[in-house]
C-alpha cells in the first residue's frame, strides 16, 4: 500500500482566511469551464476579459457620478433609439467598442448606441464571435444614484460570409447564444454570466480590482414574493396581464405578492434571479411590442433565467426561440420562477391565446 502522501502544510505567510476561502476570479472560472470543452481555445476567456475590463472602467466612473462632470447629465443628443444620451452612455459605449475591438476573436460588435453593427474582424481567422450589448442600461437613473447595468450577448458568427447587411451576421435566435450576462452597478458591482453551464456571479472586490466568485451556480427560486412591472401603464396592458397581476396581488398562488420596480432592467432582473418572483414588461399603448430590446436585453436575460431554472417568454412563446429581423427590435417579456410562469401560462390558455 503506498504511503499516504503528507498534505503540504499551508505556508504560514498565507493569512488563515485566504487558506479557508481561495479566491476564484472570473478569468480562472472561465478557464476552468473551458477545460470541460476539449479544443476550446483561450480566446473566449480573453474576449470576456475585454468585457470585465470595460465594466471596471464604467464602474469607476459610475461610482464618481456627481463628483466629476463627465459622469452625469445628458450630452444634448439622442441615440438611434431617439433616447436622450447621457454622458456615461457615450463613455460606456466608447470603452466597450475600444476594448472589444482589441480582442482578435471578436468579429462583429452591435451596440444599443449604434444603429449599425461594427465589423472589427479585419482578416483575422481567429475572429469568430459577435457581441451584442447595451453598454449602459437604465442610464437615466445615474443622476439619482439608482442601479444601472451593462448587458451582453455572445454569438458565433462568420465575418467572411457575404451579406448585404452586417446585421445578418448576428441576427440569430437567442438559442444560438454561446454566452450571455450582465454587470449590475448597484450597492456592489456584480458580474453575472453563463456560458451554457450554469449561472455564476462575481463581485468586484475594490480592494484588489478583481471580480471574485461570490454566487456559484445561481438557481432561481421556484417561487418568490414580488412581481416587478411598471404599474403606471397597467390600464393599457393586454387583459391577460391585468388578470395575472390581479391573481398575484390577491393570493391565487398561495400568497399575496408585493411589488418591487426599480426601472432598471438589470437591477430588477438581478433581484428576480436571486430571490425569485416575476419581472415583466408587457405590451403598452406607447410600446405595443414591449419596450425592451430582444437582442441585447431580453435574450441575455432569458438565457440566464433558463440556465438558472427559470422561464422567459414574450408572453406567447419562448424568448430564445424568436428569430430576429432587426438588431434593435423590441419584445414584451415575462420572466420568472417556475410557479409564477406556470400560472402566467395558465392565464394565457384561459384567455384563449
Ligand atoms: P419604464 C431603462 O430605460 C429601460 O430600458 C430598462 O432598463 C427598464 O427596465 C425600462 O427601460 C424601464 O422603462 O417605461 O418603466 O420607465
Amino acid at each position: 500500500m503506498t504511503e499516504a502522501t503528507e498534505q503540504p502544510a499551508v505556508p504560514d505567510e498565507i493569512p488563515a482566511v485566504a487558506a479557508q476561502r481561495p479566491i476564484t476570479t472570473v478569468q480562472q472560472h472561465i478557464l476552468d469551464q473551458q477545460r470541460r470543452f476539449p479544443g476550446a481555445s483561450g480566446s473566449f476567456s480573453w474576449l470576456l476579459s475585454g468585457i470585465t475590463l470595460t465594466t471596471k472602467m464604467i464602474a469607476a466612473r459610475v461610482r464618481r457620478a456627481g463628483l466629476i462632470d463627465e459622469a452625469t447629465g445628458a450630452i444634448g443628443a439622442t441615440n438611434v433609439q431617439g433616447e436622450v444620451q447621457q454622458k456615461l452612455d457615450v463613455y460606456a459605449n466608447q470603452v466597450m467598442v475600444h476594448n472589444l475591438s482589441l480582442r482578435e476573436s471578436v468579429a462583429v460588435l452591435a451596440s444599443e448606441e449604434n444603429e449599425q453593427p461594427l465589423l472589427v474582424a479585419g482578416e483575422d481567422p481567429m475572429a469568430q464571435y459577435g457581441i451584442i450589448f447595451d453598454p449602459l442600461d437604465g442610464s437615466s437613473n445615474i443622476d439619482v444614484g439608482v442601479s444601472v447595468g451593462t448587458t451582453f450577448s455572445i454569438l458565433k458568427c462568420d465575418p467572411g460570409r457575404k451579406v448585404n447587411d452586417l446585421s445578418e451576421l448576428v441576427l440569430q435566435p437567442g438559442t444560438r447564444q454561446v454566452a450571455a450576462g450582465y454587470v449590475v452597478y448597484g450597492s456592489s458591482v456584480i458580474l453575472v454570466y453563463t456560458a451554457g453551464n450554469g449561472v455564476h456571479g462575481f463581485t468586484l472586490d475594490p480592494a484588489i480590482g478583481a471580480y471574485v466568485l461570490s454566487h456559484e451556480n445561481i438557481r432561481m427560486p421556484q417561487q418568490g414574493k414580488y412581481y416587478s412591472v411598471n404599474e403606471a401603464y397597467a390600464d393599457s396592458f393586454p387583459e391577460v396581464y391585468r388578470t395575472y397581476l390581479d391573481r398575484l396581488r390577491k393570493g391565487a398562488l398561495g400568497q399575496k405578492y408585493g411589488s418591487r420596480y426599480i426601472g432598471s432592467m438589470v437591477a430588477d432582473f438581478h433581484r428576480t434571479l436571486l430571490k425569485g418572483g416575476v419581472f415583466l414588461y408587457p405590451p403598452t399603448a406607447e410600446n405595443p411590442d414591449g419596450k425592451l430590446r430582444l437582442m441585447y436585453e431580453a435574450n441575455p436575460v432569458a438565457m440566464l433565467a433558463e440556465q438558472a431554472g427559470g422561464v422567459a417568454t414574450t408572453g406567447d412563446r419562448r424568448v430564445l426561440d424568436v428569430m430576429p429581423t432587426d438588431i434593435h427590435q423590441r419584445t414584451p417579456i415575462v420572466c420568472g420562477g417556475q410557479v409564477e410562469m406556470e400560472d402566467f401560462r395558465r392565464c394565457t390558455i384561459e384567455a384563449g391565446l
